[in-house]
């Protein structure tokens, strides 16, 4: 039977929730008419992420590929070639300097928008978050904003994320938005051309090559720099869902205020554990081999449970509790906690973004609770679990705000 009306009704617990009812880890079903095998847990995603058997080519919806990672991108190649591209986004973005030159920004562009939060009765946290993290990826990046808006760009690379779990117009709108942005990030490359090289992202893909000497086609660099900026945009969700978290437990508001850098980092880990984001990803196995006794074959297609295996009970005891004294941390490149791929960067596909994730969650974190005064008014603060991403539809309001010293 195909589930693909169940999936978009269930959403994040489509996979776990058969997984309980079968007392499984790993069950057969249909999407969209084809036939797939859902798995979740940290065994599972052990054999996902560590035996390099699996492609992401084909092993997504081409609507979900198209505005999110894309053809052309690192996640579409395999073996040393992929090795190849994805050495240029770990220098990119776990050099040395890339946290702190981020950070710095990003911090300058929030206490310089808080001053416009300040004059107004309230503010949408996501949209005005999403925007400051604009202008800092564009400005880190070597992205010149002239000809094209902040808030335009802002848009653009946030519909991206906000509809590429979705069917229909405004799936299609982001699409054109996302064109249209293409062809601006385009220019930028060709102008970098020219002027030949710099030290900002921007000249190191435009100027990247490959293991054959080539450099990338700009259609391949345009892809690839978008690849850095609409992700540093989606980090604003998890800057949301920070906020609520500080919201929802003012012990750990109070806990917060003056901590060190382990502390928030902490509570950002237990962030990206607890709320949806990123819900499965999809593989397609390039290799015949048994796994609990199942025979995967060649071109079987997989699909793994990233929200499921973040809420395991088994390693997560109360796993819907949101509890900062689990320390987890993206560094233990292990196979348990994945809300953005699992096992060792260099080699699978894991995110190579996750260390600048956590640096400005704590960043935003640190804003709130330090620097910032305001009110939660009443709102609608639930996360169904049916839209992919999720969030709560106000994408948090917060009123009166005030800076404080
Ligand atoms: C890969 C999620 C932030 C760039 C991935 C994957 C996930 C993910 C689940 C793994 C895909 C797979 O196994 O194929 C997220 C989430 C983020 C985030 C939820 C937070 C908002 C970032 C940032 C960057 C980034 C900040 C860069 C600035 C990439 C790239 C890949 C990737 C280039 C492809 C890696 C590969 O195929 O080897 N991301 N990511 N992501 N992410 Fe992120
Ligand atoms: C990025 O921009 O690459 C970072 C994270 C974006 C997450 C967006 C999640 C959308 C969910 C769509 C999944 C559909 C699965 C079939």
């Amino acid at each position: 039977m195909d589930h693909t009306l169940a999936f978009l009704r269930e959403g994040y617990g489509f996979i776990g929730a058969r997984c309980d009812a079968f007392g499984t880890d790993m069950f057969q079903t249909r999407i969209m008419l084809r036939r797939v095998t859902c798995l979740r847990g940290e065994e599972a995603a052990r054999m996902f992420y560590g035996g390099g058997c699996f492609t992401r080519r084909s092993a997504m919806p081409p609507t979900v590929l198209r505005l999110l990672q894309d053809k052309g991108s690192v996640q579409m190649l395999d073996g040393a070639a992929h090795r190849h591209r994805k050495a240029l986004f770990i220098d990119l973005l776990m050099g040395s300097m890339a946290e702190q030159d981020f950070l710095d920004l990003f911090e300058a562009e929030w206490v310089t928008a808080m001053e416009g939060w300040s004059r107004q009765p309230q503010i949408v946290l996501l949209d005005e978050v999403n925007l400051v993290l604009t202008r800092a990826a564009c400005r880190w990046a070597g992205v010149p904003l002239t000809g094209r808006s902040a808030e335009r760009m802002c848009r653009d690379l946030s519909a991206m994320i906000e509809y590429a779990g979705h069917v229909g117009p405004r799936m299609l709108a982001a699409m054109a938005r996302r064109r249209s942005a293409e062809r601006f990030v385009r220019s930028v490359l060709e102008q970098q051309r020219i002027e030949g090289s710099a030290d900002s992202p921007v000249a190191r893909i435009a100027l990247f090559r490959d293991p054959d000497g080539q450099l990338l086609s700009l259609n391949a660099a345009t892809v690839e720099l978008l690849n850095v900026l609409r992700p540093i945009v989606a980090i604003g969700r998890y800057v949301m869902f920070s906020a609520l978290a500080l919201h929802d437990r003012p012990d750990w508001r109070e806990a917060l205020q003056g901590a060190g850098d382990k502390l928030y980092d902490s509570f950002a880990e237990e962030v990206r554990r607890l709320y949806p984001f990123f819900p499965v990803i999809g593989g397609i196995s390039r290799c015949g081999f048994d796994w609990r006794g199942h025979r995967f074959s060649k071109g079987d297609w997989v699909l793994l449970d990233l929200y499921g295996t973040n809420h395991d009970p088994r390693r997560f005891p109360e796993p819907m509790v949101f509890d900062p004294d689990r320390v987890l941390t993206w560094q233990d490149q292990g196979f348990d906690f994945v809300p953005q791929g699992g096992g060792r960067i260099a080699e699978s596909h894991r995110c190579p973004g996750e260390q600048l994730t956590v640096a400005i969650i704590r960043s935003a974190t640190r804003l709130l609770v330090e620097r910032m005064d305001y009110a939660v008014p009443p709102q609608d603060l639930a996360i169904p679990l049916n839209r992919m991403p999720a969030g709560p539809k106000s994408g948090m309001i917060l009123s009166r705000v005030a800076g404080k010293q």
